[in-house]
C-alpha cells in the first residue's frame, strides 16, 4: 500500500504537470483514439485525462475487477432470526468457529411495544429499538440454518446499578482461549445522545457463562471531546500483538450544523481486560456508522458504510490508523459481523473475510421499529475467487426505489416542487434570470 501511496504522490505531480504546460482540451491525438484493450501499464505514449490518469495511479486498469477489496454483497434471510414481529434482533457480532459449530452474539429486544422515543420511555416501554435488550446467541454448523440458544449477557438485574437500562452491540475476542465479548451498556434513563460506554465479560467457553467486568473498560471522552458522549460498536481483534479495538464516537454535537457527525477511534490494550489506551490520532476516520475492521495482509481493512463523506467505502491502513479509501461499494451490509478466522492470529498475512451476519431495519430507518438478521455473501478474501461477487452495474427493481425510505414523502413534494418554481425558466439559450 505504500506502493500506492507513491503512485498517488506520483500521480498528482504529473497531474499538475500537466495543468502547467496548459492542456488545450480540443486538441486532436496524434497517436489515434485510446484504445479498446487496456494497457496493463499506464500509456506514456499519449496525452491522458485526469481520470484516466487516475485509473492507472490510484485503482489499476482492471478497475474492480482486480481490486481484493471490492466486493458487492449479496443476501439470504434466515427463517429462525428472520423477521418475527415482536422480536428485534441486531447488531451481531464477529462470527467465530469453534470444534464444528459457528457462534454468534446480537443484540435482543422483546418488549412489549416497539420503541415510544426517549420522552415516553418507562421501565418497559424502551425508547429505541435497543433499549432494554439482552446480548443473546445463535449456533450453526453451515451458517445459513441458526439455532438461537437464549442469553449470553443480559443487562444488570439490579435496578440503579451500572449497565442496568441495556446490554447491546457487542463483538467477541478470543485471546489464549478466553472468551471477551465487549458490549455497550446503558445505565439508568436513556438519554437523546443514546449514552453507553463500553464494558466487558468473559468466558472459558463461548457457551459461557460470562463473568461481567461491570464497569467500563472504555470510558467516555472528557466534556467536549468528539467522543464525550458514548462508545459504540465495539469491534476487537488482535494486531501486532496487542489488542486493538476500533469503536464509533459520539457527542453531544451532532445536531450542531458545525458539529462531527460520525467518525471511529482505535483504542490499544496489552489485555484484553484494559487498560485501553485511545489513540492520539483519533478519530481515525472521518466516516462510518457500525465499525468493521479486520487484518487484512499486514494491515487493518475496513467497510465504512452510512454516514459521512467517505461512506460506502472500503479502506485499508499499513498500521491501523492511517487510512485510505481502496474501493467504493453499494448496498453495503448494516453493522456486519462477519467470519473472520484469523482476526486474533496476528500473524501479519490477513484474508478477509467472505460471509457473515447483518441486520436489517424492518420498516426502514433508524431507532424507531425492530430489525432482524440475515446473512450476507461477499468476496472480500485473499482466498476466495468469486468474480461473481465483483461485478459493477448492479441494478435494482422497483422495490428498492419505492421503498418506504426511498419513495417521495408528501412533505419531500412540497418541498421539491417549491425549489422547481425557485427555479423555474423557460428552456431558452441563454436565458438565466426568470422574468
Ligand atoms: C447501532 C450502533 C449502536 C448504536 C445503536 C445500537 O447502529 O451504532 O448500537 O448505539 O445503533
Amino acid at each position: 500500500m505504500n506502493f500506492m501511496k507513491d503512485k498517488l504522490l506520483f500521480g498528482f505531480t504529473l497531474t499538475l504537470l500537466c495543468y502547467s504546460c496548459q492542456i488545450n482540451p480540443e486538441k486532436e491525438s496524434s497517436q489515434g483514439a485510446f484504445p479498446a484493450i487496456l494497457p496493463d501499464e499506464k500509456p506514456t505514449d499519449r496525452p491522458l485525462s485526469k481520470s484516466m490518469e487516475r485509473l492507472y495511479d490510484k485503482w489499476g486498469p482492471h478497475e474492480d475487477r482486480a481490486n481484493e477489496l471490492y466486493s458487492n454483497f449479496k443476501y439470504t434471510p434466515l427463517p429462525n432470526l428472520g423477521n418475527i414481529k415482536g422480536v428485534s434482533r441486531r447488531d451481531p457480532s464477529k462470527i467465530i468457529k469453534v470444534d464444528d459449530t459457528y457462534y454468534a452474539y446480537y443484540t435482543c429486544r422483546k418488549t412489549q411495544s416497539e420503541p415510544v422515543g426517549v420522552e415516553n420511555a418507562n421501565d418497559s416501554l424502551p425508547a429505541y429499538d435497543w433499549d432494554l435488550a439482552d446480548i443473546w446467541y445463535a449456533t450453526s454448523k453451515d451458517g445459513f440454518t441458526w439455532e438461537e440458544q437464549g442469553i449470553a449477557v443480559g443487562r444488570n438485574p439490579k435496578k440503579g446499578e451500572y449497565g442496568d437500562r441495556s446490554a447491546t452491540t457487542t463483538d467477541i475476542l478470543v485471546v489464549n482461549n478466553k472468551y471477551y465479548l465487549y458490549y455497550q451498556a446503558f445505565t439508568g434513563k436513556m438519554g437523546n445522545a443514546d449514552p453507553a460506554d463500553v464494558t466487558v465479560a468473559w468466558a472459558d467457553a463461548p457457551q459461557g457463562p460470562w463473568v461481567k467486568l461491570g464497569k467500563p473498560v472504555i470510558e467516555r471522552g472528557a466534556k467536549g471531546e468528539w467522543d464525550e458522549a458514548a462508545i459504540h460498536d465495539p469491534n476487537p481483534m488482535v494486531f501486532n500483538g496487542k489488542v486493538y479495538l476500533y469503536y464509533k464516537g459520539q457527542n453531544y454535537s451532532m445536531r450542531d450544523p458545525k458539529g462531527l457527525i460520525r467518525a471511529h477511534g482505535l483504542a490499544v490494550a496489552e489485555n484484553p481486560l484494559g487498560p485501553f489506551v485511545k489513540s492520539a490520532y483519533n478519530p481515525v476516520t472521518n466516516s462510518g456508522h457500525e465499525t468493521n475492521y479486520f487484518p487484512f495482509k499486514d494491515g487493518i481493512a475496513g467497510t465504512v458504510s452510512i454516514d459521512g463523506p467517505e461512506k460506502n467505502t472500503v479502506q485499508f491502513s499499513p498500521d491501523g490508523i492511517n487510512f485510505d479509501v481502496v474501493s467504493h461499494i453499494q448496498m453495503v451490509p448494516v453493522s456486519p459481523g462477519p467470519f473472520i478466522p484469523d482476526a486474533f492470529s496476528s500473524n501479519g498475512k490477513g484474508k478477509g473475510f467472505t460471509w457473515g451476519l447483518c441486520h436489517i431495519n424492518a420498516k426502514g430507518g433508524g431507532g424507531q421499529n425492530y430489525c432482524f438478521l440475515a446473512r450476507f455473501d461477499c468476496d472480500l478474501s485473499t482466498e476466495a475467487d468469486m468474480p461473481a461477487f465483483k461485478k459493477n452495474n448492479l441494478r435494482f427493481d422497483e422495490n428498492t426505489y419505492f421503498q418506504k425510505e426511498m419513495r417521495l414523502k408528501w412533505e419531500h413534494k412540497k418541498q421539491a416542487l417549491k425549489a422547481a418554481e425557485d427555479y423555474s425558466l423557460e428552456t431558452i439559450s441563454g436565458k438565466t434570470e426568470k422574468k
